[in-house]
């Protein structure tokens, strides 16, 4: 039989087939051959013996959240606890595009917020990306109901720091789901990490992935990744004079033209400045 993994507890995959879940183990040649499970991954089953026998090629692989067969990401984000920010998104989006991966922006908690400029500055900005974003808090049923029509025949993973509301998003659009919701902690200044693992929950011919949260750093995003894959961007380094071009001072760059003449964003420049200033590059943390 053919199937989806949707969780994974130790070892023992859940396995999504027909409307039916199994739990079945990995046949010990799937190891050999060199073949990982994730979840998300579509397999073939014996549903007597409950043995996964083999593993179709995964159309993509994600390291963070660790899933494959990604359709879209929902990046998730808070506008207060933990804040907004603006550098974090764009560093989501850039990941997203590594990964050819197309994605949405979801921004929770806006019930906390006084005075939504920022927040609306930043949408207008993404919106002329070709970004979808929506703002949205629990019980807004309005939002909820604009979100719900973006994830229906899709794989749609949940992404975004710990207590920014990924969980809380997956009970408002449906209530059944029953996902754990964590607290967000002051004196930490974070959520407590609640949800553990990766889990694809059945979504109208699709599916719903609520993920553990983590940290930007753990995203592996480098100098070289952000000139090529930062939102608006992409393929214009093919344009630049240095086929390495960084989007800086070098002579000819076809960016920094877009960005005079006004076809791109100046606040995103300066974002992406920043972000090019703090991460490594790909080629020296390898050589050393
Ligand atoms: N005021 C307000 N609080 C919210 C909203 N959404 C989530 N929260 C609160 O944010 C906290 C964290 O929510 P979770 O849904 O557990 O966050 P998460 O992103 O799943 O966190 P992890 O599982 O740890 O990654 C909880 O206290 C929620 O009640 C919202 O729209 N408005
Ligand atoms: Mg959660
Ligand atoms: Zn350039």
């Amino acid at each position: 039989m053919e199937g989806k993994i949707v969780a994974n507890n130790a070892g023992i995959y859940t396995i999504y087939s027909s409307g039916v879940n199994y739990n079945v183990f990995p046949k010990g040649s799937l190891k050999f051959k060199n073949k990982h499970l994730n979840v998300g991954d579509d397999v073939i089953f014996d549903d007597e013996t409950l043995v996964i026998i083999d593993v179709k090629d995964k159309k993509n692989e994600l390291i963070r959240p660790r899933c494959s067969n990604v359709d879209q990401l929902i990046i998730v984000m808070s506008v207060v606890e933990p804040n907004l920010s603006e550098e974090l998104i764009y560093k989501f989006l850039t990941y997203a595009n590594m990964n050819a991966v197309p994605s949405v922006i979801v921004l929770t908690k806006i019930d906390m917020l006084t005075g939504l400029t920022k927040v609306n500055e930043l949408k207008s900005d993404l919106e002329k990306l070709g970004i979808k974003v929506f703002l949205t808090s629990n019980k807004d049923e309005n939002s909820i109901s604009e979100i719900k029509k973006v994830l229906d025949n899709k794989v749609n993973i949940i992404m975004g720091q710990t207590g920014v509301g990924k969980s809380s998003l997956i009970n408002e659009i449906d209530p059944s789901y029953s996902r754990h919701i964590g607290e967000y902690s002051t004196a930490l200044g974070r959520g407590k990490h609640k949800t553990k693992e990766v889990i694809l929950l059945p979504y109208l011919n699709g599916f719903i992935g609520d993920t553990p949260g983590f940290s930007s750093l753990e995203l592996d995003i480098f100098k070289e990744d952000i000139a090529h894959y930062f939102p608006g961007y992409n393929d214009l380094y093919l344009n630049c004079y240095f086929s390495d071009c960084l989007h800086q001072n070098e002579k000819e760059c076809a960016v920094k033209k877009e960005i005079e003449t006004g076809k791109l964003s100046k606040s995103a420049y300066q974002i992406y400045l920043k972000l090019l200033n703090e991460l490594p590059y790909r080629k020296e943390r390898y050589s050393k």
